[in-house]
């Protein structure tokens, strides 16, 4: 690994594959296992950096194939790159766009050159391929960042996902070979789908490399619950222990503490900011709606035990009605809220695991239905 990332594993679960590390990058350190937030557009919605500095997050993500489209990344690079035009000093990774290409333009096509969409701003046609990808991305300059993966939908057949996996392979090397900075750290993605062989195949594949850091990706795409604990399981482990691990696009409680005994480090997911532009807050790994009539003279805070400044502040009457007149400060404190329950969760995991308490005072999040671990 470079000189300036490392990753050092602290402690190890007993009972599981859960470990408590630290992955050191050049704007500072992130604990893990860590949640790390979603700022898609150069900003996580309706929270500003020092508010979201103040729920607990480390690291957050941004994304390449928005960025491109909106400002466009010469832009972003004349504000000084995105940690300085976001006002974001600490860690920051940014995904590749083959994921968003797919799940969001439309008249997509693939070809093993890369892709080429239409864009939903102007109707421009744009050719992204894992050269684009790093070059966008290495001026865009975070921390971390994303080879350039094709993310089979689910369900596909065993010969679809085969050759995508194969290409995510290729357009890997590719990416390896075009990244020449050692101020940013590229993390490779295991494909797959649900097909476990495919998984073990590109898991030891890129195990081989000798990438700073590895993800798992094409899971949360509609596959039950037990299939993805299965690929979580299956993959993990065969990634190299002294690199931090990634599961891409996941956040629930239950899915984190999975991974986490897994093996898995690091997650993302929009869910708290989404969830709470549409009124809902994670309350202890529950989804409530503010709309609910029960909360209307409901003086308590959303969550007795949360230290963010939602709950030190305001009551679940006061959010409530927020909601339901549509009041911009609504979506800010349950976005500030859902995200500082979502980094306490993995943080409280990660103080168990120290102590060596994680089996056990996490036992309730640790089943899946037909999954052992
Ligand atoms: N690939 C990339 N980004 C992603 C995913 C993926 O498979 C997922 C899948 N859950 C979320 N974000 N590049
Ligand atoms: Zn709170």
């Amino acid at each position: 690994m470079s000189a300036n990332f490392s990753f050092q594993s602290l402690a190890q679960c007993s009972q599981t594959k859960a470990r408590a590390g630290v992955f050191m990058t050049p704007h500072g350190p992130v604990e893990t296992p860590r949640f790390m937030p979603v700022g898609t557009l150069a900003n996580v919605k309706t929270v500003t950096p020092e508010q979201l500095r103040n729920t607990g997050a480390q690291m957050i993500l941004s994304n390449t194939y928005h960025l491109h489209l909106q400002p466009g990344e010469s832009i972003v690079a004349g504000g000084g790159g995105l940690h300085k035009f976001m006002g974001w000093n600490g860690p920051m990774l940014t995904d590749s766009g083959g994921f968003q290409v797919f799940s969001l333009s439309e008249m997509r096509k693939i070809s093993e050159e890369g892709v080429t969409f239409r864009s939903p701003h102007d109707g421009q046609i744009i050719h992204l391929t894992p050269e684009r990808s790093i070059e966008i991305q290495n001026t865009l300059g975070a921390d971390v960042i994303m080879a350039f993966d094709e993310c089979p939908p689910y369900p596909a057949t065993r010969q679809d996902v085969e050759v995508a996996t194969q290409r995510t392979y290729r357009w890997l090397q590719r990416c390896i070979a075009f990244h020449q900075r050692s101020n940013q750290a590229l993390f490779g993605i295991v494909q797959g789908g649900v097909y476990l062989d495919l998984r073990i195949q590109a898991a030891q594949a890129l195990a081989n490399l000798d990438l700073p850091g590895y993800a798992i990706g094409g899971v949360s795409v509609g596959e039950p619950p037990e299939l993805m604990a299965q690929i979580v399981r299956t993959t993990a482990p065969l990634l190299p222990p002294e690199k931090p691990r990634y599961l891409m696009g996941v956040g629930t409680y239950r899915e984190m503490a999975i991974a986490i005994a897994c093996g898995v480090d690091l997650f993302d997911c929009v869910i708290p900011t989404r969830w709470a532009r549409h009124g809902t807050a994670i309350v202890q790994g529950e989804r409530w709606n503010l709309k609910n009539a029960k909360f209307r003279e409901d003086y308590t805070p959303l969550d007795e035990t949360c230290p963010c400044y939602a709950c030190q502040n305001f009551s679940r009457a006061y959010i409530s009605h927020l909601v339901r007149s549509q009041e911009i400060l609504a979506y800010t404190l349950l976005s500030i809220h859902n995200i500082t329950e979502l980094i306490r969760f993995t943080q409280q995991i990660r103080e168990a695991i120290l102590s060596d308490r994680f089996a056990e005072e996490f036992a309730q999040w640790l089943t899946a239905e037909n999954v052992e671990y």
